[in-house]
């Protein structure tokens, strides 16, 4: 079957040409799109919502914002005219201030002639014939593409939790991750959370500012850190103009490509006093700094780590007032091994008489009827269902397109033992793919801007080299998808992250591979991007013969 050459589909004039296709248009699909169209390829971008933003397009519930204090460092790093041209407002940016924001880049750029919104891809074969992959949206059209990069995000694919009667519901069901872009109106109603992770975190204290009544689901309790938002003062945006260069340099070393300095301490050398007085103030000041700018051991030192996990369970109990609620609020997993998650008042909210909290791991939910849910110790009745129950997270999306590489073999079954990739942007058996934030990539536990900026950096200049020496394919070589494995394996076992189910190991979705599929070396992954590319792209089997470009053509 492996050596079977496929022509997918008929060419003919209804075929669209393209050197290279991105599907996604947030950060790191616009910044491909950019790269590419400069080196003047053919380029066009697919995107299935309405409008440019990506994740920031969707996660429109109330509350969402950047985790970190980021304004202006949760943006692209690559040019300064479009940091002195945009004027940020708070220190940690609204969904609404990072959607205007994409929106500024898409029109600075003059990008939006590229992207066709609306669209969704769903089937993507390789020709080996042609040695080219045939595209086909949902509209019915059909496109013929040299290369393919998938930015199509790694929390874009919803998790809708398999709870007996979930369709039954009579009231309204909405998902975080696809909030509409009309106002949602919870006055006079009685509202239903499942999930207390970093949406419902965020999401939680604002519904329950409306809501007649508000019932919160937890699984697992979570650590969580006042967000601390504030408007940026003007010396901020300042001293990060006037700093542009020093920022990149930071950002280049920084384990998590952060644009500043990270405490070279541990918790452990300092007196319980000196350490709680240190926690006091990151509290004070807020957001997830907290954990970088306090001690560099929380996430690799167990003793460390719990210094940090006690400090909070302190707050909890001194800001829940019912002792029983503060008992169901404690976490006792090891902190930040799940997202961490940043809040504005979600443990006060729980002080208020119209909000209950359901311990699900006392009280599991039986079933979801027309009128509510019915848990073990009984009827909770809603009018409205909230889903802050996460994603199908990074590998979710592109398996949901399931493309089909060398000889029709299908991604699904590719990975149907493991996910398997060389350096997280490339698939062996899937020629020509890329993937930006792919498994295996630091992605979700890395300054996604930016780490988007060099992996879309990477891929355009290996499609340069590809072009300039006249090649029509790359793909992995046979078998150096598994030191890439051991190297993923490596970097996590030099952390804290091994002791704790998370989506960052498959474990909040019923049947994925528990594998730890974000690589955590930092500055060493995009070394090693690097050095793979100075090797003439070693590790990649490169294949002669270029198909035509359709840039050449026009
Ligand atoms: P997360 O972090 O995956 O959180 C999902 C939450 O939903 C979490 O509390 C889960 O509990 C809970 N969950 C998931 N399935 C169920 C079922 N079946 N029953 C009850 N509870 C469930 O997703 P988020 O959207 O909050 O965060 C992703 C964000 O990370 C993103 O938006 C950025 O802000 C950063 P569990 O912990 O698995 O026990």
């Amino acid at each position: 079957m492996n050596d079977l050459k496929l022509r997918t589909k008929p060419s003919g004039s209804d075929v669209q040409l393209f050197d290279a296709v991105v599907i996604g248009a947030g950060f790191a699909g616009l910044y491909a799109l950019y790269r590419l169209r400069e080196m003047g390829l053919a380029v066009r971008l697919y995107e299935g919502a309405g409008g440019v933003g990506g994740t920031w397009w969707w996660n429109r519930y109330p509350g969402a914002r950047v985790d970190f204090p980021s304004a202006p460092y949760y943006s692209y790093s690559f040019s300064e005219e479009l940091l002195n041209e945009f004027e940020w407002k708070e220190r940690q940016p609204s969904q609404a201030e990072v959607l205007s924001y994409l929106d500024f880049v898409a029109d600075k750029l003059k990008l939006r002639t590229h992207i066709q919104l609306e669209t969704w891809i769903q089937d993507a074969v390789f020709d080996e014939i042609a040695q080219r992959w045939n595209i086909e949206t949902h509209l019915g059209e059909h496109i013929s593409t040299q290369f393919l990069i998938s930015a199509m995000g790694t929390l874009s694919e919803a998790n809708k939790p398999n709870i007996p009667g979930i369709d039954d519901f009579a009231g309204e069901i909405i998902h975080t991750g696809r909030w509409p872009a009309e106002e949602v109106k919870f006055a006079g109603k009685r509202v239903g959370v499942i999930g207390t992770g970093s949406s419902g975190i965020q999401s939680i204290p604002m519904i329950a500012r409306q809501a007649e009544h508000l019932t919160v689901f937890q699984r697992t309790p979570q650590y969580s850190i006042p967000a601390g938002n504030r408007p940026v003062k003007p010396e901020e945006i300042a001293d990060a103009r006037a700093n542009f260069d020093k920022r990149r340099e930071f950002m280049k070393v920084s384990p998590l490509g952060m644009p500043y300095p990270m405490s070279e301490r541990s918790a452990l050398d300092d007196s319980p006093e000196v350490r709680n007085a240190l926690y006091e103030t990151l509290w004070q000041d807020g957001g997830l700094h907290m954990l970088f700018n306090s001690y560099n051991d929380l996430l690799t030192n167990k003793a460390a780590n719990d210094t940090l996990c006690e400090f909070i369970r302190e707050k909890i109990r001194s800001i829940v007032k019912d002792p029983e609620t503060v008992k169901k609020l404690l976490p006792d997993y090891i902190l930040a091994t799940k997202r961490q998650a940043i809040d504005d008042g979600y443990f006060e909210t729980y002080n208020e008489d119209h909000v209950d909290l359901v311990d699900l791991r006392d009280d599991p939910i039986v079933k979801i009827t027309a009128d509510g849910i019915t848990t073990k110790n009984g009827e909770h009745p809603l009018d409205m269902l909230v889903l802050a129950t996460g994603y199908d997270a990074i590998t979710g999306k592109l398996l949901r397109l399931n493309p089909k590489g060398r000889g029709g073999l299908d991604l699904a079954t590719a990975w149907d033992k493991r996910f398997f990739t060389y350096l997280g942007v490339a698939i062996p058996g899937f020629p020509n793919l890329f993937m930006v934030h792919g498994p295996q990539s630091p992605s979700v536990l890395y300054n996604m801007p930016y780490g988007g900026e060099m992996e879309g950096d990477w891929i355009r200049d290996c499609i340069a080299y590809l072009r300039d020496n006249n090649i029509a394919t790359i793909e992995p070589a046979p078998g150096v998808d598994e030191p890439w494995a051991e190297n993923v394996e490596e970097a996590a076992k030099q952390t804290l992250f091994h002791g704790t189910d998370s989506w960052y190991s498959g474990a909040n979705i019923e049947g994925k591979h528990r594998q730890f599929i974000v690589h955590l070396g930092g500055p060493e992954y995009f070394k090693h991007l690097t050095d793979v590319a100075e090797k003439n792209y070693e590790g990649f089997v490169l294949g002669k013969e270029s198909a035509t470009l359709a840039s050449a053509k026009a």
